[in-house]
């Protein structure tokens, strides 16, 4: 926005992400998964997309990043980071040994603007979270939607999540109730396959792969399942393990994030709940309206060999960590 001219709006990163296509088309492949509120119901909105880099040339399954960010709108920095994490992959692919062969034998997917129509808001110059659902909280209210990172069908309506409208972290009226939610979620199953069994107890195989991420600020942490519950997750101490590697590698801290304060419905309980697969919550930097100075001398020095390390780690998690 011109205000923060170093994070790009909703529209330079499509382009960006677009642009990737045209530049390496071997390499980048831009998907519409699904429309933002505002789109389903014919009042302008965005379709929801992801971007996704490997090497077209070589075939065959192989171990898959995936990274949302923005999925609260305000957090700017979240999709400026991943969108420059992209460029990068594509920028190295044969001049860079390790993206080379991480791109010739893994897949990034990344949702980069995982709420459009609330981001549009706060490049309006709000300090906007949620998406824009009109229907529960009046119009008056400058805090109108629902909250995607409470509304994930998994442990939704537990603690940590506001049950009325108005509510900065509303839950929405239903599990998966928004349509942002639902592309993920679809997006999740479908390049994953489901690799627990049916209860939050059962432990995710130690032969697991994949990495599933959400990309959030501010707070410089790292976080993973629960948020909902101290109990220790499945596979506690080899996705602590890791957990912690990451935070070694971009100096934040590391812990459960129900410690940080209880949520519920959030993407990474989903994904490591619903599906097995080894996720994580970031937390970058230290304010939603991050300088561009320290955006670019912090924020990206410190989390892009994170995200390398983790699309590395995609293979297998838990033996790398
Ligand atoms: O409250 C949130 O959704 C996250 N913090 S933020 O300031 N970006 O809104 C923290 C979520 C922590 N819980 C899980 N990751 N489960
Ligand atoms: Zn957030």
């Amino acid at each position: 926005s011109s205000q923060y001219p170093c994070y790009r709006t909703v529209e330079e990163t499509y382009a960006a992400a677009r642009q990737m296509t045209v530049d390496y088309p071997n390499l980048a492949s831009w998907t519409a998964i699904g429309s933002s509120w505002l789109k389903t119901r014919g009042q302008g909105g965005y379709d929801m997309y992801v971007l996704k880099l490997t090497n077209k040339n070589i075939t065959g399954t192989k171990p898959k990043m995936v990274v949302t960010s923005a999925i609260h709108a305000r957090e700017y920095t979240t999709a400026e980071l991943m969108t420059r994490f992209a460029e990068k992959l594509v920028q190295g692919y044969g001049k860079d040994p390790d993206i080379t062969w991480m791109l010739d034998h893994q897949e990034v997917h990344l949702i980069l603007q995982t709420n459009p129509d609330g981001r549009k808001k706060a490049e309006a110059g709000t300090l906007w979270r949620k998406n824009v659902n009109t229907t529960a909280c009046p119009t008056s209210s400058t805090k109108q939607g629902v909250d995607l990172n409470r509304n994930f069908a998994f442990g939704w309506g537990g603690p940590g999540a506001g049950t009325t409208a108005c509510d900065e972290t509303y839950r929405g009226p239903s599990a998966a109730s928004e349509p942002e939610v639902q592309a993920v979620q679809n997006y999740l199953k479908a390049v994953f396959p489901d690799q627990k069994g049916p209860n939050r107890s059962d432990a995710a195989p130690s032969t697991t792969s994949g990495i599933y991420m959400d990309i959030h600020s501010y707070s410089q942490l790292v976080l993973w399942p629960w948020g909902d519950t101290s109990t220790l997750p499945p596979n506690a101490t080899a996705l602590q393990t890791l957990g912690r590697k990451f935070a070694y590698y971009n100096g934040y801290t590391p812990e459960q994030a129900v410690g940080l304060y209880p949520t519920s419905g959030t993407t990474d309980d989903y994904a490591y709940g619903e599906l097995g697969v080894a996720a994580y919550t970031i937390e970058l930097g230290n304010a939603f309206f991050e300088s561009c100075t320290s955006f670019v001398n912090d924020v990206i020095p410190k989390n892009m060999p994170a995200l390398m390390f983790a699309l590395k780690a995609a293979r297998a998690p838990y033996q790398l960590g």
